[in-house]
């Protein structure tokens, strides 16, 4: 399966073609739109969240609620387009004098994107590096999410940092986990921490500053296997990792331990491997992170990713003009304090997605009637081992 998306930040809309999907796979726009409000919400977000209100339209690929093997395409409205439509006009009769953006800011990808093509108006490489594509990206995502519950896989995500405040590590069941991450302003299960974290979002409003964190992605219900450690490029914690730091502002990954283990003697890290009829192969801690050889060990995969403080600030740092070449501070842009949550929301999307490649090759037809069957024999070969 593949995708990609298309659309500027304050174009008409967003879109996304994803390609390779099976046939058979119950999809709804509702369905998609849960992950994008969840995506449009968090505390800390700014004012562009007030005026957009994501929903997916299904263009095709979709027929009666179920996939049909052929691509879908999606759309997804950018409401603040009818402030900007003369100024991102495609036509010849934009206005190009208005909205220039000539002081980079600092973190974002305003001048080596601008020295990449070439641009004089750095708004032609922001509109585009946004975060805001994230919403196509959550759509595309959320497809594989669909077809990974179907084999009864399920995406956890939650918040555990933001700044220096840290949420104690939870234990729980998907469900539990489920709830309490809906139950939050924050999308954080410990709301002790949720509290700080929340003064600590305050607080860098006030200063006008920006804060980033640490979001985890749990995905309960993966047989061992998917992946593989027969070459680099099938090792799934690689193929994980790449789908994160894929995400706008993510600056690290690790899975499970991830770099405390490189703080810790082997015989604390590896988990144990235990054996019952009932319970099959199994183990009582989990620093791997599910992941062993770069493939699934049957246990929960668990990987975190470090964002950034968003680069936009209302207290600007210092920068150059483009066209002056003078100092400057960078511009400001309507911006969010911290998007750590809706980050959380994209990472689910973004396993998800990797997640349903790596099952579809394992498992791949061209129904999902064929997957399930293949999907259940090998349980069944598993736990026969
Ligand atoms: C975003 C929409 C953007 C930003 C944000 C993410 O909208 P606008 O630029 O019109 O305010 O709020 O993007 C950034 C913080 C950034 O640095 O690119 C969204 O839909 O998530």
């Amino acid at each position: 399966i593949r995708f990609l998306t298309a659309g500027e930040s304050h174009g008409p809309a967003l879109t996304a073609i994803v390609d390779g999907l099976p046939a058979g796979v119950p999809v709804t726009g509702e369905y998609i739109d849960v992950q994008l409000k969840r995506r449009q919400g968090g505390y800390g977000r700014g004012g562009r969240m007030k005026i957009e209100n994501d929903r997916a339209v299904l263009l095709s690929g979709v027929r009666g609620g179920y996939t049909l093997g052929s691509p879908v395409c999606l759309r997804i409205e950018n409401r603040d387009w009818s402030n900007w439509q003369k100024i991102m006009d495609p036509g010849p009769g934009a206005i190009l004098t208005e909205r220039v953006v000539t002081r980079p800011r600092p973190g974002h990808a305003d001048l080596s994107g601008a020295i990449k093509y070439g641009h004089r108006d750095m708004r032609n490489v922001l509109e585009r590096s946004s975060a805001r594509e994230t919403a196509a990206r959550v759509a595309a995502g959320t497809l594989a999410r669909r077809l990974l519950e179907e084999l009864g896989v399920r995406v956890v995500g939650m918040v555990t940092a933001i700044g220096k405040v840290a949420s104690a590590g939870i234990e729980a069941t998907p469900e539990q986990l489920e709830e309490r991450v809906a139950a939050s302003e924050l999308y954080c299960p410990d709301p002790l921490a949720e509290n700080k974290m929340m003064e600590a979002i305050d607080s860098a409003r006030e200063s006008g500053d920006s804060l980033g964190g640490v979001f985890e992605i749990r995905v309960f219900g993966l047989p061992p296997g998917i992946g593989g450690y027969v070459q680099w490029d099938q090792r799934l914690d690689g193929r994980l990792a790449g789908a994160l730091m894929g995400i706008q502002a993510i600056k690290g990954v690790e899975v499970g331990l991830g770099f405390a283990g490189a703080a810790m003697p082997g015989s604390r890290v590896h988990d144990d491997i235990y054996y019952s009829p009932e319970m099959g192969f199994y183990r009582e801690s989990n620093g791997a992170g599910g992941i062993e050889g770069g493939m699934t060990n049957g246990g929960t995969v668990v990987v975190r990713a470090a964002m950034k403080p968003i680069p936009t600030l209302y207290k600007p740092k210092q920068s150059v003009d483009i066209a002056t070449k003078e100092p400057f501070t960078a511009s400001v842009e309507r911006s969010d304090i911290c998007a750590v949550p809706a980050a959380c929301v994209v990472g689910e999307a973004a396993a998800a997605w990797e997640l349903a490649r790596a099952v579809l090759e394992k498992f791949g037809g061209d129904t999902l009637e064929e997957i399930k069957q293949r999907w259940s024999l090998y349980l069944e070969r598993v736990g026969r081992f």
